[in-house]
C-alpha cells in the first residue's frame, strides 16, 4: 500500500480487519519489518488517539517515529501556488513536503477542513499537496473530509464484538456547540457501507451528509426509529453539508441517555472522542455497562499497525 486516505485504497477491507486482530494478538511479530525505517507524523491539528496509537503501532513494528507539530513548531506554512510570499507565510508546502519525504519513509499527515469553502475542503487540497510533494507513501491521520484510521479502528471493534453475523449498526448525529468536521461521520459511513452490516443513519433535517459516502445506508430523521433493535450505536456531531459548515441550534433531545437504549439490542456505544460530556453523551452512558470508548480507542493501536505493516511490506 502506497497511499491510505479513503476505503477506496484498500484492496480487501475483511483481510485488513483480520490483519489488525492478528496483531492484537502478535504485536511484536514483525518488529524486523521496520528496521532502520523512519514513521514521519505530521499535525496541523491537535490530536491525542491519532498520535499516540500511531507512535505506538509504529514502534511496534520497529520504526523510528518523529512527531512534528508543525502548525506550532514549524514555519507558516503556504499553500497557494504562486503566492508572493510577502506576509505571514514563511515556506511553501513544496518544499516543506519535499524536504520531509528526504527524511522518512512513510509520512502520516492530520489537516483538519477549514469550513468556509466547500470546495477546497473537498478536494483534500492540503493532504492531497502534502502526498505531491513527499515523494513517500502517505497515510492520513484525518483529513479535511475523511479519518480512516478511526473508521478501520472502529470496524476492527464491532468485528471484535460483534455477537450475530450482521449486526445493526447506528450512526447517530449528537448536539455540540462548535461546528465540527464531516471526517468523521463521511469515513464511517463509507467504510460501513463497505462491510457486511445493516448500516443507518439519522440526524436531524439539515444534517445530510454528501451522498458520495452514504451509498447504501438507510437515513431517517426519526432517531428512534433508528435506534430500535441497534447492536452498536455510533455517536458523532457534524456541521451541515449544505449550508456548508452550518451549526442550526437546538436539537440537544439528540444526546444518547439510557432511557434511549431501552429499544436496541442492548446497543454497545461508540464514539471517536474527544466527547463533549453532557452535550454529545451523557453521563450516565459513558460511565455505564454499554459505552466501549476505551476499548475503541484501544484498538486505534492495531488499526494504525495493519496499515503501516501493509506500507512497510510495499516499500
Ligand atoms: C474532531 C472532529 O473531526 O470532529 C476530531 C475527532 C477525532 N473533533 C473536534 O475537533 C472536537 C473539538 C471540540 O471542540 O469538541
Amino acid at each position: 500500500m502506497k497511499l491510505f486516505s479513503s476505503v477506496n485504497d484498500v484492496v480487501d477491507v475483511q483481510s485488513l480487519v483480520k490483519e489488525a486482530l492478528h496483531l492484537k494478538q502478535n504485536p511484536y511479530a514483525y518488529e524486523h519489518l521496520g528496521k532502520h525505517k523512519t514513521l514521519g507524523l505530521i499535525f496541523l491539528n491537535p490530536s491525542l488517539r491519532t498520535r499516540i496509537s500511531t507512535q505506538k503501532a509504529g514502534t511496534n513494528l520497529g520504526m523510528n517515529v518523529m512527531v512534528l507539530n508543525i502548525d506550532k513548531e514549524g514555519w507558516a506554512l503556504e499553500l497557494q501556488d504562486g503566492a508572493i510570499m510577502n506576509g505571514g507565510t514563511v515556506e511553501h508546502i513544496r518544499e516543506a513536503a519535499g524536504v520531509l519525504g528526504q527524511y522518512v519513509d512513510i509520512i502520516g499527515v492530520r489537516s483538519f477542513p477549514g469550513l468556509k469553502n466547500r470546495d477546497a475542503d473537498y478536494s483534500e487540497d492540503v493532504f492531497n499537496k502534502f502526498v505531491k510533494y513527499c515523494g513517500v507513501p502517505v497515510v492520513s491521520l484525518e483529513s479535511a473530509t475523511r479519518h480512516p484510521l478511526q473508521s478501520l479502528a472502529d470496524l476492527v471493534t464491532i468485528e471484535e464484538l460483534k455477537t450475530k453475523a450482521r449486526p445493526k449498526v447506528v450512526l447517530t448525529w449528537a448536539p455540540h456547540v462548535k461546528a465540527l468536521p464531516q471526517a468523521v461521520p463521511n469515513s464511517f459511513a463509507e467504510w460501513m457501507c463497505r462491510a457486511d452490516v445493516d448500516f443507518t443513519i439519522t440526524h436531524p433535517e439539515g444534517y445530510e451528509l454528501c451522498t458520495d459516502f452514504t451509498n447504501g445506508a438507510t437515513i431517517t430523521h426519526n432517531q428512534d426509529e433508528a435506534l430500535a433493535d441497534a447492536d452498536f450505536i455510533y455517536v458523532k456531531n457534524w456541521s451541515a453539508y449544505e449550508p456548508y459548515g452550518k451549526v442550526f441550534g437546538g436539537y440537544e433531545d439528540w444526546m444518547l441517555t439510557n432511557d434511549k437504549l431501552k429499544p436496541t439490542n442492548n446497543a454497545k456505544v461508540m464514539h471517536c472522542l474527544p466527547v463533549r460530556r453532557n452535550l454529545e453523551l451523557s453521563d450516565e452512558i459513558l460511565d455505564g455497562q454499554n459505552s466501549i470508548v476505551i476499548h475503541e480507542a484501544g484498538n486505534r493501536v492495531w488499526a494504525a499497525q495493519a496499515v503501516l505493516k501493509q506500507m512497510l511490506e510495499t516499500l
